[in-house]
C-alpha cells in the first residue's frame, strides 16, 4: 500500500541523540514523552497556583495577597492549565501517543508528521498561555470565559484566551484524526475490535468526542474576540445577540470534555486493575458498548451547567433526565471495574495503590454528581463549593491519580528502570489522604453556602463550619504538596538511578506493550510485524496464546 498509512518509517532507528533529533522526531514514543513532559510541567505550574489560592484561603482576611486581580490570575491559570495543559495532554497526548500504537501492535501513528505538528501546537499553546504571567493586561476570566465579563477591559487580553484555546483545539483535532486512523487501520494482524485493550477503546472514543465537539468550542471563543475587538455582537443583546448563546456553546463542548478526560483515565484503571487482579475485565463487551454510549449521551446534557441561567423549564426538565441517563453507562463502567477485582488474586503493586486511590475518589465524586443533576436541588448549590468539591473528586483528583498510576505502570517501559516501590505507595497514600482533607471539608462548606471563586469569606467569619473547613483544607494542602513533590522526586530518582528492569514485563500484563519483547527504540516499534493468534485477548491471563512475530520478507535482522 502506498500513501500515508503504513508507510516505511523515515526516521532513524534508535533513541534520538542530539537535541535536533529529539525536537524533529517523528517517532510516536518520543512525541509521547514530549507530551508527558509538557503535562507534568503544566501540573507543576497549575499546582503552584492552586497552592497559592489555598494559602490565601487558609483564614479569614488577606493571608498572602489582598489583590483580587492576582487571585483571579491564579484561579484562571490553575483551572485552564490543569485541564488544557495537564489532563488532556497527559491522556490524549502521552497515553494516546506513547501507549496506544504499541498496544495495537502498530508501527507508529497513522500520520507521523501530523503527530509531530500536534505536539508542536500543544507546546506553542502552553508557551502562549504562560505569556499570561508576564503581559501587562493578563487575562483573568477563568477557563470558562463567560461574556459579558470577557468582553470588557477588566478581563484583560481576551485575544490571548481565544488564541490559546484555538491553538490547543487544533492540536486536539489533528491528534484525534490521527489516533482514530491509527486504531482503525494500524492494528496488527489478528487483533479485532473486540480484542483491543480497554485503554485503547477509551482513548479512541475520547478522540471521537473531541472530533465532534472541539470545533464548537473553537468557534465559540473565536466569536468572543470578534465581539470584543471588531464589535460583531454575537453575544451582545444590545445589537440582537444573546449572551446565553455562549454558555450553551461552551458547555456543548465542555460537558463532553469531561468524558474526554474521564474515559481515558478509566481506561488506565481498567488496565491496572485487570493486570493486578489477574482477571479478565468484567463483562468486556458490555463495557466496550458502555464506553461507546458516552458519545451520544454526552451530547445532550450541557444545560445542567446552566440550570440557574434562566433557560426554559422544559429544557431544564429534559436535561435533568438526560443527565441522569449518563449514570447508566457510567455505572456500568464502575460495576465493571469492581467486577474486574472481584475474586481476583489482587497484587497491590505501586501503580495499583495509585489506581485504587483514583477509584475511591471517583466513587465519591460520582455520587456527588447525582444531586447536582436534579435541577431543583442544583438551584441551591450551583456555583458553591459543593460543585467545586464534586468535580475535584470526580475528575481532577481521581483523574490526576489515574494519570500518575499510568505513569508508574508504564515507567519501566519508558525508562528501562523501576521506581522505588515503597515510595510509590507512600506518595499514593499521602496524596490520597491529603486530597481528601483538602476537598472533603469543602463539600460541607459548600452546603453552608460558601460560593466558588471567592478570595475571602469575611461574610462567613462566624460560620464555624466554613472557617474550620477552610482551615483543614489548607492543612490538607501541605500533605498533598509534600506527596506530589516526593512523587516527582521518585520519578527522577527512578529514571536516573532506579533499579534496572531485569524483567521486561514486571507487572505480568498480557498487553502488547509489555509482551512484545521485540520493541525497538526509534521509529517502527517492531522489527517484524506482530500477529495475534486466534483467541488472543489482552486480559486472558490463563493459557493465553502468545503473540508472534512474522518474519519480515527481506528483513536481515540488524536491530538487536
Ligand atoms: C454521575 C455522573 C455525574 C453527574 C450526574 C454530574 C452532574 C453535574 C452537574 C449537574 C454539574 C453542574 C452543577 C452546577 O454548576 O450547578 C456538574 C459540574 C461539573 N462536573 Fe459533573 N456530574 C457527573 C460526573 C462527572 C464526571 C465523570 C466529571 C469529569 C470527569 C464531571 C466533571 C464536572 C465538572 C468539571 C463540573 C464543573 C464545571 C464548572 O462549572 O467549572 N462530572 N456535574
Ligand atoms: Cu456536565
Amino acid at each position: 500500500m502506498s500513501g500515508f498509512m503504513g508507510h516505511e518509517p523515515d526516521g532513524k532507528p534508535g533513541q534520538p541523540k542530539t537535541v535536533k533529533e529529539w525536537v524533529f522526531t517523528l517517532d510516536h514514543k518520543v512525541i509521547g514523552v514530549w507530551y508527558l513532559i509538557g503535562a507534568i510541567a503544566s501540573f507543576v505550574v497549575a499546582g503552584l497556583a492552586a497552592s497559592a489560592m489555598r494559602l490565601e484561603l487558609g483564614s479569614v482576611g488577606p493571608d498572602i495577597t489582598d489583590n483580587g486581580d492576582i487571585y483571579n490570575l491564579w484561579l484562571t491559570m490553575h483551572g485552564a492549565v490543569m485541564i488544557l495543559g495537564f489532563q488532556i495532554p497527559a491522556l490524549l497526548g502521552f497515553v494516546a501517543n506513547w501507549a496506544v500504537p504499541i498496544m495495537v501492535g502498530g508501527k507508529d501513528m497513522a500520520f507521523p508528521r501530523v503527530n509531530a505538528m500536534s505536539v508542536w501546537l500543544l507546546w506553542s499553546g502552553i508557551l502562549l498561555a504562560l505569556m499570561n504571567l508576564v503581559i501587562p493586561d493578563s487575562y483573568n476570566g477563568m477557563w470558562t470565559g463567560y461574556p459579558p465579563y470577557s468582553l470588557t477591559d477588566a478581563v484583560g487580553n481576551t485575544a490571548l484566551y481565544s488564541s490559546v484555546v484555538v491553538i490547543l483545539g487544533m492540536s486536539s483535532v489533528f491528534g484525534a484524526v490521527n489516533l482514530a486512523c491509527t486504531v482503525a487501520f494500524m492494528r496488527c494482524k489478528g487483533m479485532g475490535w473486540f480484542q483491543m485493550p480497554l485503554t485503547v477503546w477509551c482513548v479512541f472514543t475520547a478522540n471521537v468526542i473531541q472530533l465532534i465537539f472541539v470545533p464548537v468550542l473553537a468557534a465559540s471563543v473565536l466569536l468572543l474576540s470578534l465581539d470584543k475587538y471588531l464589535g460583531f455582537g454575537f453575544y451582545n443583546p444590545e445589537v440582537g445577540g444573546d449572551v446565553l448563546l455562549y454558555q450553551n456553546l461552551f458547555w456543548f463542548y465542555s460537558h463532553p470534555a469531561v468524558y474526554v478526560i474521564l474515559l481515558p483515565f478509566m481506561g488506565i484503571l481498567f488496565e491496572i486493575f485487570a493486570v493486578s487482579a489477574r482477571n479478565d475485565v468484567f463483562n468486556y463487551k458490555a463495557t466496550v458498548w458502555s464506553v461507546i454510549a458516552f458519545i451520544p449521551v454526552s451530547s445532550d446534557v450541557w444545560v445542567h451547567h446552566a440550570y440557574v441561567a434562566g433557560l426554559p423549564d422544559w429544557l431544564r426538565l429534559l436535561q435533568t433526565f438526560t443527565t441522569l441517563l449518563i449514570s447508566l453507562p457510567f455505572g456500568l463502567l464502575m460495576l465493571s471495574l469492581t467486577g474486574t477485582m472481584y475474586r481476583g488474586a489482587i497484587r497491590y503493586t505501586g501503580p495499583m495503590y495509585w489506581a485504587v486511590g483514583a477509584f475511591f475518589m471517583l466513587i465519591i465524586g460520582a455520587l456527588t454528581g447525582i444531586p447536582n443533576a436534579l435541577s431543583a436541588i442544583d438551584y441551591g448549590i450551583s456555583d458553591s463549593y459543593v460543585i467545586m468539591s464534586h468535580f475535584h473528586y470526580v475528575m481532577a483528583v481521581s483523574g490526576g491519580m489515574a494519570i500518575f498510576a499510568g505513569v508508574f505502570f508504564w515507567f519501566p517501559k519508558l525508562t528501562g528502570r523501576m521506581c522505588n516501590t515503597f515510595m510509590t505507595k507512600l506518595t499514593a497514600v499521602g496524596f490520597f489522604i491529603g486530597m481528601n482533607i483538602v476537598m472533603g471539608p469543602l463539600y460541607f462548606a459548600g452546603m453552608e453556602g460558601m460560593p466558588r471563586r471567592y478570595m475571602d469569606y469575611q461574610m462567613f467569619a462566624d460560620n464555624a463550619t466554613i472557617v474550620s473547613a477552610q482551615h483543614w483544607s489548607t492543612i490538607g494542602l501541605y500533605i498533598t504538596f509534600v506527596s506530589a513533590l516526593l512523587m516527582i522526586v521518585v520519578w527522577l530518582h527512578g529514571a536516573i538511578a532506579g533499579e534496572k528492569c531485569t524483567n521486561a514485563n514486571p507487572w505480568g500484563s498480557e498487553s502488547l506493550e509489555f509482551t512484545a519483547t521485540a520493541i525497538i527504540p526509534g521509529q517502527g516499534n517492531f522489527p517484524t510485524p506482530v500477529i495475534c493468534p486466534e483467541g488472543w485477548h489482552p486480559y486472558n491471563f490463563i493459557d493465553n496464546p502468545k503473540p508472534e512475530f512474522e518474519p519480515h520478507p527481506g528483513h536481515t535482522g540488524g536491530h538487536h
